[in-house]
């Protein structure tokens, strides 16, 4: 079964991205797997080229941390790949303005955005383009991506029936727990790496002091009542969640375990730092290696490039390109 997903550079990996997507991508990483480091796609923020190229690298190497392997899995960078941007600009000539303007996303980081780029409108169609060139089965990401996830399904079907049976049509698959999880200090908004909450965003490589005073410091409510429920409770339930998402519990049986929430607190800040202590130090040292890093990167975006032109060869044809 073919298994694709992919990252933004955009910033330091937050447990967010860990929880909703890394960790199931490691877990269940096979020689049919293929992660990316989505380049092209953090170009449609304000970045600065040096800081793109650092992030870029310390992404891979902290993906290689986390637990993926390049001798199972296929690890690569998107702009080394030029089918990426090939096969997008076909499906821009499929997909409707006015699907891309009714993207959630979209809209968020528009009214974040003075001026903003039109690869903020396109970029689901370019992620459509990293999802079908692979002919993906199945594509691990977090509940933010389910509407582009959709999307991407949409082109598939749309394109196939206009020129012929060319793409898989994927399916999206999201962790049973933690598949949102919310900002600390504010937990009716995304943890994201773009936004700066520096209380609210838990990084993979924060020191363990830091972790422990984030989620500390981490909102709940006055009641004291321990109950998972998102509607009345956010702070309380996004911690509940994170804390299935590292233990491998259901919510609510971690709220029924406990009944202060500063003792959840303590335990969950425990449990965090247990499993990404040894991610950083990892990291530390693959982040010392620089040229065994690019070389992963190149084997990477070989073995993509082959599959990846199959497909864009044939979706081009199809549309009458010679
Ligand atoms: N808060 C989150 N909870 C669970 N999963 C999340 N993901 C992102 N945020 C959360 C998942 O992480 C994978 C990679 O995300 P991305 O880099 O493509 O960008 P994003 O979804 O837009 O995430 P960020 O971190 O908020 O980045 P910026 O701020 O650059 O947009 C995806 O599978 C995503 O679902």
């Amino acid at each position: 079964m073919r298994v694709f997903s992919g990252i933004q550079p955009s910033g330091d990996l937050h447990i967010g991205n860990y929880l909703g997507a890394v960790k199931q991508w490691a877990a269940t990483q096979s020689t049919d797997s293929l992660y990316c480091v989505v380049d092209l796609h953090a170009l449609t923020l304000q970045i600065d080229p040096a800081t793109l190229r650092t992030q870029t690298d310390d992404l891979l190497a902290a993906l290689i941390a986390a637990g993926l392997d390049p001798s199972r899995c296929t690890l690569f960078v998107q702009s080394h790949v030029s089918y990426h941007a090939q096969l997008s600009w076909l499906l821009e000539c499929v997909a409707t303005y006015g699907e891309l303007t009714r993207m959630t996303q979209f809209k968020e980081k528009a009214e974040r955005q003075e001026g903003y780029r039109v690869g903020l409108l396109t970029y689901p169609v370019l992620m459509a383009a990293d999802i079908l060139l692979y002919q993906t089965d199945q594509v691990p990401v977090g509940d933010d991506q389910r509407q582009h996830l959709e999307l991407a399904r949409d082109l598939a079907e749309r394109f196939n029936n206009r020129y012929g049976a060319i793409f898989t049509v994927p399916v999206g698959v999201q962790p049973p727990a933690a598949a949102r999880v919310m900002d600390l200090q504010e937990p009716t908004r995304k943890m994201s790496k773009s936004v700066s909450s520096p209380l609210g965003t838990i990084y993979v490589l924060d020191p363990p002091e830091a972790i422990e005073r984030k989620v500390k410091k981490a909102v709940t409510d006055t009641d004291g009542e321990m109950r998972f429920d998102w509607d009345h409770k956010p702070g309380l339930a996004n911690l509940l969640e994170i804390y299935a998402g590292f233990s491998g519990e259901r919510p609510d049986a971690v709220a029924a375990r406990f009944s202060r929430y500063g003792d959840l607190k303590r335990e969950l800040a425990e449990l965090i730092i247990t499993e990404l202590a040894p991610i950083a130090e990892r990291y530390r040292e693959l982040r010392a290696s620089g040229p065994e890093l690019r070389g992963i990167a190149n084997d990477g975006a070989e073995k993509a490039r082959h599959l990846a032109g199959a497909t864009y060869q044939r979706a081009a044809a199809a549309m009458g390109l010679s």
